[in-house]
């Protein structure tokens, strides 16, 4: 678990991409964008409301990957609150780009951010899509008054987005939109994925 004495630690580890397990990048005089290794259904800040975004789908039902976890680890109460959240469309509560949010319920994190990126293969927006689905997500945590934000890597598992090319749409959407958010994390699963953000992050926040 991530407390807060683990966060004062992880502010004096180097942020050079050299192999340390955290990275923090300022991105302003009041935010940072964090990049670490990890679970996302294990991951919060203590003491604070906090949310992790769910790389779901337009159904917003669970499923596999990311989502599956989530949904298991928080318990049976997450679906419920997902079914109330209301259809834009027969079968769909999150359409592509967007975001909803429901409470963590058995999270350690406070709050869970749906959102539904863009499936790759063949789409031609797939690019804006993504990027919608990390500034929605930003905009629904800010109308929440939430100022901790932890995502995956949206799109780059069963939806199949390339890893460099969703990197460069993800930390240049964050930069551009993380202002009034105090940190922002990736938490990523998988160590291939980790350094693909560590670099880009070092190309486009230098
Ligand atoms: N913590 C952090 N990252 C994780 C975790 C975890 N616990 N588990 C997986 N990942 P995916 P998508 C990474 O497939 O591509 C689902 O069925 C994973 O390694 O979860 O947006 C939904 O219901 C990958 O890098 O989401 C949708 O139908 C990243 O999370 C569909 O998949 C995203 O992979 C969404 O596909």
């Amino acid at each position: 678990h991530l407390t807060r004495t683990h966060r004062f630690r992880k502010l004096s580890m180097d942020t050079d991409g050299a192999g340390a397990g955290v990275a923090r990048f300022p991105l302003s005089a009041s935010t940072s964008l964090v990049i670490q290794r990890g679970d996302l259904t294990k991951w919060f800040i203590d003491g604070t409301t906090d949310a992790i975004v769910n790389p779901a789908n337009e159904r917003m039902l669970g499923g596999g990957g990311a989502d599956g976890a989530i949904h298991r680890a928080a318990g049976p109460d997450l679906l419920k609150a997902c079914y109330s959240v209301p259809e834009v469309r027969p079968g769909v509560r999150c359409p592509t780009g967007e975001a909803r949010i429901t409470p963590g319920f058995k999270l350690p994190a406070s709050h869970v951010i749906f959102t539904a990126g863009p499936i790759y293969s063949g789409n031609p927006t797939a690019a804006d899509s993504l990027r919608n689905a990390y500034k929605n997500s930003l905009r629904v945590a800010k109308e929440n008054n939430i100022q901790y934000v932890a995502f995956p890597a949206i799109s780059c598992g069963v939806y199949g987005y390339p890893y460099e090319e969703a990197a460069t749409v993800a930390i240049s959407t964050i930069k551009e939109f993380a202002n009034d958010i105090k940190e922002v994390h990736f938490v990523m699963f998988l160590e291939e994925i980790y350094f693909v953000w560590l670099n880009k992050a070092n190309e486009l926040l230098k």
